[in-house]
């Protein structure tokens, strides 16, 4: 593999970008009119990178690309579609991968993964030393050399590939913990570039940092862009503390000076697309849906409901065990209450993962043998994908939506209930451990670490008043109203191009 500096491509990017023909200016970086408002301030090529693709392989032969899910994709797409740009990214299987296409407007750029990197990049150091690291070390971090390497090159090659791709002066946003030293390869490769970063999971204190071996190298790595984004302020000062202790950065506030630049580093709170939410929850259909779920799940019982990846940051062992105490000091009655746990699979090839989903397993199966009557479980445990439009009949079904990490850079499921919500009924319970509790101070907020204050929020929520129901909600459906996801992106594009 050539060396960065090597790269021919990277002196020539205005032969490589393929301009969007169809609807796309002529010439990358050409401004296209009637753009979101992020043509105000910028105008050029976009290139974001990110681990994942926004697209998946939906069959293989002859190959079919689907739209990925989530709140990432949909947010970004108005923006990438109103002018030329690129996204890079795995597509999600290992072996050879297809040339850059386009799919609903936006081009792709494939990026090849091994098998061996998929273990040590991704299994190994960014989903068993990075994520429980930044969470708080909820599970101890593992520290392997072997995997630090293949984070270095992967890194290195998502840099080569964006570096080929953008045009001059081109804005490129990077995403999320996978990726942390992209934007210092990538500016030692194309210094004409803006580079944004923006991490989608908290930046721990500098104490708990400090365990990480690389930890300089993965500041000097963020500290490559010309702005960081952090889920909230929090984490953004965590950040700036780690940065003036460990590196040459200086001035400790919302900007740093770095090698001679200016970096900022500042909270940008990720939303979701609330208008879809409330499309989806105001059709008839999901109304009957939701109507359908309560009827099953046997008549007048109010529904305590749970939404979460399998993840053992999410806290899912202990709110059902929470839960189980609740029945058993006879707060609640079995005949009052039912909880419905939803649960994606997620990392299965993880230990970690596969052993907490046992144990949830094991908990499901505990309280439903000690409650349980024919015909009526305390617990309906529902380990799949739910479609978007299930989801959000069982938000409009639930009662109580229990949002419980131990650890979480935001929360989108609690804002998803929240616009799901259009009758301004229904109670959330979060964790003050989430991005989401300092925006939705109308929830109950709760420290799940403590049992008997889950046990006694879940009582209260259970019996709340339908005024106190309603003042609660409508200030949080306000909250997301005013903060959706497009806002989101377009602040931070904003700033980017400032
Ligand atoms: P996640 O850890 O994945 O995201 P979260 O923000 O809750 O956590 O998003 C989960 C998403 O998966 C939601 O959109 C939800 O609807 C969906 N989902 C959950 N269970 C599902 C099911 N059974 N079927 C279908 N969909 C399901 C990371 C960070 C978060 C941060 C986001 C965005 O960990 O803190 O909020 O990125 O930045």
């Amino acid at each position: 593999m050539p060396s960065p500096r090597e790269t021919t491509l990277v002196q020539e990017p205005r032969n490589i970008v393929e301009p969007i023909q169809e609807r796309g200016p002529r010439f990358p970086g050409e401004a296209v009119d009637g753009g979101p408002s992020l043509s105000k301030t910028s105008t050029g090529q976009i290139v974001i990178v990110a681990n994942r693709l926004p697209v998946r392989r939906a069959k293989r032969t002859p190959v079919v690309w689907e739209t990925s899910p989530g709140g990432l994709v949909s947010a970004l797409r108005p923006i990438l579609q109103s002018r030329p740009s690129t996204w890079v990214g795995w597509p999600g299987f290992t072996g050879s991968v297809p040339k850059a296409f386009h799919h609903e407007g936006i081009r792709n750029r494939p990026l090849s993964l091994s098998r061996d990197e998929v273990q040590s990049f991704y299994e190994g150091f960014a989903n068993r030393t990075l994520w429980p690291l930044y969470h708080d070390a909820v599970r101890p971090p593992v520290y392997h050399r072997r995997w630090w390497w293949p984070y270095v090159d992967v890194n290195r090659r998502f840099a080569e590939a964006a570096a080929e791709t953008a045009a001059k002066n081109a804005v490129v946003w990077v995403h999320d913990y996978h990726l942390q030293l992209v934007p210092a390869m990538l500016r030692e490769l194309r210094p004409d570039l803006r580079i944004g970063f923006f991490l989608h999971i908290p930046f721990p204190p500098r104490e708990l940092f400090s365990q990480i071996p690389w930890r300089r190298q993965i500041l000097d790595g963020l500290l490559g862009a010309d702005l960081i984004g952090f889920q909230t302020h929090d984490g953004a000062v965590n950040f700036v503390e780690s940065c003036c202790h460990f590196t040459t950065a200086s001035g400790c506030g919302e900007s740093m000076n770095y090698e001679g630049r200016t970096v900022r580093a500042q909270a940008f709170p990720i939303s979701i697309d609330v208008g879809r939410f409330e499309e989806i929850a105001a059709e008839i259909k999901t109304k009957r849906s939701a109507a359908g779920f309560r009827r099953r799940l046997s008549g007048r019982r109010k529904i305590l409901l749970g939404v979460d990846r399998m993840d053992y940051t999410k806290g899912i062992d202990i709110r059902l065990k929470a839960y189980q105490e609740l029945l058993r000091s006879e707060r609640a009655k079995q005949e009052e209450c039912v909880f419905v746990q939803v649960a994606v699979p997620s990392r299965e090839r993880v230990d970690e993962y596969r052993d907490l989903r046992n144990q949830i397993e094991r908990q499901v199966g505990e309280i439903n043998g000690e409650f349980g009557q024919l015909g009526m479980m305390p617990v309906h445990y529902l380990h799949r994908s739910f479609p978007m439009d299930q989801l959000v009949a069982l938000y409009r079904a639930a009662d109580v939506m229990v949002v419980t990490p131990l650890r979480d850079g935001m929360n989108l499921v609690a804002k998803e209930f929240v616009a799901s919500r259009l009758d301004d009924t229904g109670v959330l319970v979060l964790s003050e451990f989430t991005g989401a509790a300092s925006e939705m101070q109308s929830a109950l907020l709760v420290n799940p670490h403590d049992t008997d204050g889950l046990i006694a929020t879940m009582e209260q929520a259970l019996h709340m008043s339908d005024g106190e129901q309603a003042r609660r909600m409508s200030s949080l459906r306000k909250g997301v109203r005013d903060h959706d996801v497009f806002r989101w992106a377009e602040t931070f594009f904003d700033k980017l191009s400032a």
